[in-house]
């Protein structure tokens, strides 16, 4: 009998997803279809309620639709002793790439303040500043942060990194830990954040860290809202010591209509899309390591659930 997995994601996408999975020789089940004790082999969820996951018995692996794993962080969520597996897939990977590139060379080549003059009728030039006199920061040099990492080498930019552990990539000059995050923070032109949202983790983008910042350099941050404190933001963007924020998450969303941010000059928005989890793409992650369990070898991308990420 085929084994069963049931998905709770994007739901506009289900047929999507069925297509994906084809190769898998697997029953696949819309989450809103599955019968109460109904068992299940696997799960692909996105903010699984509580209980949800501790109602069908015989579950193997519980897999995240994405990259983060907060969705799955709160009292009764996930069921003891399972595996969780965290996405990692191309199509996510190369959409975080693409926006952080996008984003720095935007204001590495100042299209703001050209839109500007545009806007103005103005003919105005600002001095080119070559990329490799500029610094690039990532703070989370994980996944995400490394491919995007690779992706602004061919540019020239110093590329700076920090993560919890020590690291070595090559073109990339590594701090880790808590105490070496002021001194690489007070390096960073750009400062791209792609850290998980954990308990360690929340609310570093505050102004204690930031005023070590450069003088008008601009923040991206497209982990989640949770790491960012807002106030702080617009304070620091009010003064000028934050020339620019382009920010994908945020603490509450859909961010309010009434929310300041909106409005701010200096501030880029765009609505927690700077990457996305493709069915196509991610169905071959999830079902490697349906095929890793089925023979009894380690799954790969375990999350580590205590740590947070
Ligand atoms: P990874 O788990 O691969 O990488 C996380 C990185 O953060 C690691 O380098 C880790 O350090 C570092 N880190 C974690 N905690 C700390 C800490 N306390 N101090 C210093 N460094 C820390 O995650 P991904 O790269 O795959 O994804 C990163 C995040 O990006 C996700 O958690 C998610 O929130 C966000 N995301 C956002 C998307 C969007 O559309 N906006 C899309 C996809 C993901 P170490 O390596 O030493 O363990
Ligand atoms: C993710 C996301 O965590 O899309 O994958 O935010």
């Amino acid at each position: 009998m085929a084994e069963t997995l049931a998905i709770k994601a994007d739901f506009e996408r289900f047929d999507e997803w069925t297509e994906a999975f084809r190769p898998g020789n697997l029953e696949l089940v819309h989450w809103d279809d599955l019968k109460a004790g109904q068992p299940l082999d696997y799960a692909l969820v996105w903010y699984p309620e509580p209980g949800a996951l501790h109602r069908h018995p015989g579950l193997k692996i519980i897999f995240s639709v994405g990259a983060g794993l907060d969705h799955l962080v709160g009292e009764n969520i996930l069921p003891p002793g399972i595996p969780v597996v965290r996405m990692v897939e191309t199509a996510l990977t190369l959409g975080m790439a693409e926006y952080v590139v996008y984003h720095v060379l935007r204001h590495h080549r100042f299209m703001p303040q050209y839109e500007q003059f545009q806007r103005d009728r103005a003919w105005e030039e600002i001095l080119q500043i070559p990329a490799n006199q500029r610094t690039v920061g990532i703070l989370g040099m994980g996944v995400l942060g490394t491919a995007c990492a690779q992706a602004l080498m061919p540019f020239g930019f110093s590329i700076i990194g920090w993560s919890r552990t020590e690291k070595r990539l090559e073109g990339v000059e590594h701090y880790h830990g808590a105490d070496q995050l002021d001194r690489m923070i007070s390096r960073c032109d750009y400062l791209v954040c792609l850290l998980p949202y954990t308990r360690a983790t929340r609310h570093i983008l505050r102004r204690e860290h930031l005023r070590h910042l450069p003088e008008g350099a601009v923040l991206i941050n497209v982990g989640r809202g949770g790491l960012q404190v807002e106030d702080d933001l617009i304070e620091m963007l009010d003064s000028g010591h934050l020339g620019a924020a382009v920010l994908d998450v945020f603490e509450k969303e859909p961010l309010p209509p009434d929310n300041p941010l909106w409005s701010h000059p200096r501030v880029t928005i765009t609505p927690h899309v700077a990457s996305m989890t493709l069915p196509e793409t991610s169905a071959r992650h999830v079902l490697a390591n349906i095929e890793r369990c089925r023979a009894g070898l380690p799954l790969t991308h375990v999350a580590d659930m205590a740590r947070g990420y």
